[in-house]
């Protein structure tokens, strides 16, 4: 049961069709993407990679990207993406914890650490060049569906990083679910700007078309511009709230652009209720919200036809068990709030290498805990209120504050810091640093300071100097009261 094996009798059913429609030109058809993909596998095995070998990968959005992927899994090794966005002292984290077979970077300025295998995406002389050489590798390797097929990084509230093994069922089963849920025609044309290296572009976005064989308007980045140019060819978006904030901000985006579009869904965020009016009332479209996260993937969704309630996240997906429990594990009352845990075959095998974080987050009886909060309704439909983990989702990224807060206190003349995030009109959160120093201390300075270490999404987009951190009796940071504050710091 290798995932790529449902991939490829499509691609083989659909040769002709469009696969990829890069804004530049150049086209993929199905044939194109399946001998790409064969190339690719050729390449990578005389790289050395081979059945379970990891493979780091951090690379631009291109079709290329796209063939490595697969090929990754039509040879059994593990593809382990990560953002574009993260520097050198972020990465080396990831190449220790992963030990991969190979790194595939990005052509300019990568290096690894000496023990890694490194190749480019540089066209000239990189993997593609090399996959282009390579004969084709047409066998595609047995795997079960128990067999890790990705790990995806997600950081947490303490600690460096984990990462969740996804197994080829867990991709399948979710993509049978979406498949299903959303109504993919082979005649649908997915607008895809997402990022390829979360789970929402590479998975979520990518398996739906794949597997119904549609064709893909293919955008390196959410560009509001080329958005607008794409949209009256496609049928299906998928994006973070921030995409549809930011398309509600341009003029000329009205209905008569939307005129082929069947269907709009938002994911990775929480999608404001004023926005899925906004966007209801100059599209005539209801955003239709789903839930999931890197170790689950899709866990919830609003119903293709029925009621999308705006606010909630919908029903679990078809195989997906969710349960709201109170602190004492036990399911709470429909309406009341706890604990969002999830059961079903869409649930990660666990945190590479981290077996005492895998205890922590599964149950006995396989409910994987979320992290988040929220409340089951009487028909099934679920509300998320908040958050049990610290963390701020700002543009769709996670962004975890004790790592920022442990980079800015490595500052010279910073006493103690606490990071938290505050309503922002365009990234839904903003996240802002609370600072004690000894000296004066200006944004300049705190984002040179960080440029080397953190990403820089991960940055304050404010820096506020205060005389001491409001605490409560047992000496904690009261956040909440911080929160309270600076809730006004951008609107
Ligand atoms: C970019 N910047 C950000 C963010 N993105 N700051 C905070 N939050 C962000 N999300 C900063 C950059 O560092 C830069 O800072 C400045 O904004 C402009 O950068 P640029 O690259 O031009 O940004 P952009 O193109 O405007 O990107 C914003 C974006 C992008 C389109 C919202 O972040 C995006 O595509 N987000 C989607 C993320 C996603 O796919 N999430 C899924 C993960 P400076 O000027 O200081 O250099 S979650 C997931 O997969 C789960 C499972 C799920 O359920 O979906």
């Amino acid at each position: 049961m290798n995932f790529y094996g449902r991939l490829e009798s499509v691609f083989r059913a659909s040769a002709q069709s469009p696969a990829l429609l890069c804004p530049d030109g150049e086209r993929w058809s199905y044939a194109k993407a399946l001998d790409a993909t064969e190339r690719m596998a050729g390449a990578l095995a005389g790289l050395g990679v081979g059945v379970g070998s990891r493979v780091l990968a951090q690379v631009e959005k291109t079709p290329e990207a796209v063939a490595l992927y697969l090929a990754c899994l039509k040879i059994g090794a593990v593809y382990a993406p990560v953002n574009t966005a993260y520097t050198a002292v972020e990465l080396a984290h990831f190449l220790a914890d992963l030990q991969p077979a190979l790194f595939v970077a990005n052509a300019a300025g990568a290096s690894a650490d000496s023990a890694t295998r490194m190749v480019t995406m540089d066209a000239r002389g990189g993997l593609p060049a090399l996959a282009e050489q390579s004969t084709a590798r047409p066998r595609t390797v047995r795997r079960n569906a128990d067999d890790i097929a990705a790990i995806i990084y997600t950081s947490g509230t303490t600690g460096r990083p984990k990462g969740a093994m996804l197994a080829h069922g867990n991709l399948a089963s979710n993509a049978d679910a979406l498949l299903a849920c959303w109504g993919w025609r082979s005649d649908d044309v997915l607008l895809h700007a997402l990022p390829l290296f979360h789970v929402h572009g590479l998975f979520v976005a990518l398996h739906c078309a794949l597997l119904s064989g549609t064709s893909i308007i293919f955008l390196p980045k959410f560009d509001p511009p080329a958005v607008l140019r794409a949209l009256p060819r496609a049928t299906v978006m998928m994006g973070v709230p921030t995409f549809y904030t930011r398309l509600l901000a341009v003029e000329a985006f009205d209905a008569a652009l939307c005129r082929r579009m069947r269907l709009f869904i938002s994911g990775s965020a929480p999608l404001g209720e004023r926005t899925f009016h906004a966007f209801e009332e100059r599209t005539g479209f209801r955003i239709l919200e789903r839930y999931g996260m890197s170790e689950t993937l899709m866990n919830t969704s609003n119903p293709l036809a029925g009621e999308r309630v705006a606010g909630t996240v919908g029903f679990p997906l078809p195989g997906v068990e969710v349960r709201v429990v109170g602190a004492d594990c036990e399911p709470v009352p429909s309406g009341a709030v706890g604990g969002i845990e999830v059961r079903g075959a869409n649930v990660c095998k666990g945190y590479w290498r981290r077996p005492e974080a895998t205890r922590e987050e599964f149950r006995g009886d396989g409910f994987f805990a979320t992290g988040d909060l929220g409340a089951l309704d009487g028909e099934g439909r679920l509300t998320i209120v908040g958050r049990a983990k610290d963390v701020v989702i700002s543009g769709g990224y996670n962004i975890y504050p004790k790592e920022v807060e442990t980079a800015l206190d490595e500052m010279p003349g910073v006493v103690e810091s606490a990071v938290i995030g505050v309503p922002h009109a365009d990234f839904g959160e903003a996240v802002v640093a609370v600072v004690v120093t000894e000296k004066s201390l200006s944004q300049r300075c705190v984002d040179a300071f960080l440029g080397g270490r953190l990403a820089r999404y991960k940055h304050p987009k404010r820096v506020v100097v205060v005389a001491e951190l409001p605490r409560n009796a047992m000496g904690k940071v009261r956040k909440n009261a911080l929160q309270h504050a600076y809730r006004g710091l951008f609107s």
